[in-house]
């Protein structure tokens, strides 16, 4: 890994929010691609932080800083991204489910999607199964993502599931779904039509199921 690819890291590892814009460019001068600074600066340096967090050496503000850092960053490198998609790919509607506030994983993963050459809109956190529909009715997008952090947030997306057939909009989009506590099996049991372990996996299985 180069010095300022491990500098990223330790800074989001320390929460310094107020040192991420310079490093970021800095990074971007040196030659280093936006997917680069990402996946092998920034990422390895929030997945630190998470097995701290797990383990009791790092606290909830720690945890907010270092999101902080990571959001600094992402403003220079969306739209770099984003400008790596060569056509659009299709369109995404993006959130987090009902209940649930983790949205750093759901970020990364609309960025990805940018990336890949999606249009991506983003509900945000929080979303209420009703609102992913009505977003569903009006985008009329390709993919339908959710993201769920907490075990006691994953029924939200059966739900909406349920509450896409009922309103006959289920064979007009693919529904995509990942998050910690998600896995293939999950997947399965809500009819899902695929399920992402990271932000690179779900860009690439975006264009899959777009075809
Ligand atoms: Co929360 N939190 N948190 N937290 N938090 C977890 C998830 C937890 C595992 C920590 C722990 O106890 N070890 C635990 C959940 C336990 C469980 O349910 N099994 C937990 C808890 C309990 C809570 C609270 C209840 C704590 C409390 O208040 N007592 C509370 C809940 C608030 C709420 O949501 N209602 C809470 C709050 C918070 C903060 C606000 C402090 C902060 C969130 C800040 C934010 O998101 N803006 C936070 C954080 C940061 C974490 C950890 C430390 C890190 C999450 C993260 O951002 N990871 C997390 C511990 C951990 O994950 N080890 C934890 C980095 C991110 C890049 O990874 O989100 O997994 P991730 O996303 C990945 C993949 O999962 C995948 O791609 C992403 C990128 O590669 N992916 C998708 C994600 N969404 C996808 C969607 C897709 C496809 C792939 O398709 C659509």
């Amino acid at each position: 890994m180069s010095d300022t690819l491990s500098t990223i890291s330790t800074l989001i590892i320390e929460g310094k929010f107020a040192d991420m814009i310079s490093i970021t460019n800095a990074a971007l001068e040196e030659g280093l691609s936006a997917d680069k600074i990402l996946n092998d600066g920034l990422m390895p340096g929030m997945d630190h932080v998470g097995a701290e967090f797990k383990v009791g050496n790092l606290f909830v503000p720690d945890v907010l800083y270092s999101a902080k850092a990571m959001q600094a960053a992402m403003t220079i490198i969306r739209p770099l991204l984003a400008e790596t998609g060569v056509e659009t790919a299709g369109k995404v509607v993006l959130g987090t489910v009902k209940g649930d506030l983790h949205d750093i994983g759901k970020n990364l993963v609309g960025m990805m999607c940018e990336g890949a050459g999606f249009e991506v809109i983003d509900l945000g956190n929080d979303v209420d199964p009703e609102v992913f529909v009505e977003a569903v009715k009006e985008h009329k997008p390709t993919i339908l993502g959710m993201s769920a952090l907490l075990t006691t947030t994953l029924g939200a997306m059966e739900r909406t599931i349920k509450i896409l057939e009922g309103a006959g909009l289920r064979d007009k989009v693919k529904i995509m779904i990942g998050g910690a506590p998600v896995n293939q099996d999950f997947a399965d049991q809500i009819t899902a039509d695929g399920y992402a372990s990271n932000a690179a996996t779900a860009s690439e299985l975006a264009k899959e199921l777009s075809k």
